[in-house]
């Protein structure tokens, strides 16, 4: 059994859907603890950097953009597998390819404005953690 941590974004078109609880209860129902939070209206740099691994795709302008435009929910979640099970639980980066039942499949509206970020990697979920909270605000195993 292997236990992560993974960061989750709930994106400024969920927020602003007021979805937060409902988003809240699949990560709850499904095994994965929420052990830091904060919500934050990122400014172009935060978001930029944030994504900079997007920085030469073509919709880099419109996803910072978007992720600016309204205050999103920043959370860690831990749980066996979170990485993954995250992913599970959020669907499709499109979501009219997400499956039933995931978070995508239920609440986004399209490719761009998706409702979620999740970790893609254990890897990727340290840098990404680090990207937002100090040691000292995620609660302690
Ligand atoms: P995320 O990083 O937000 O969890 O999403 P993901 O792994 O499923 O998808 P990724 O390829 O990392 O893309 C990051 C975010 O960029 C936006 N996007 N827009 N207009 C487009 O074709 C397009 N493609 C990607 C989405 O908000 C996507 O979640
Ligand atoms: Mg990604």
């Amino acid at each position: 059994m292997t236990i992560q941590r993974t960061l989750s974004i709930i994106k400024p078109d969920a927020v602003g859907k007021n979805l937060i609880g409902r988003i809240y209860s699949r990560f709850e129902e499904n095994g994965l603890k929420i052990v830091a939070a904060k919500m934050k209206h990122l400014n172009q740099k935060e978001a930029e950097g944030f994504y900079a691994v997007h920085k030469d795709r073509p919709f880099f302008a419109e996803l910072v953009e978007f992720m600016t435009s309204g205050p999103v929910m920043i959370q860690v979640l831990e749980g066996e597998n979170a990485v993954a099970k995250n992913r599970e639980l959020m669907g499709a980066t499109n979501p009219r390819e997400a499956a039933a039942g995931t978070i995508r499949a239920d609440f986004a509206d399209s490719v761009g404005e998706n409702a979620v970020h999740g970790s893609d990697s254990v890897e990727n979920a340290a840098v990404e953690i680090a990207y937002f909270f100090a040691a000292t605000e995620i609660s302690p195993r």
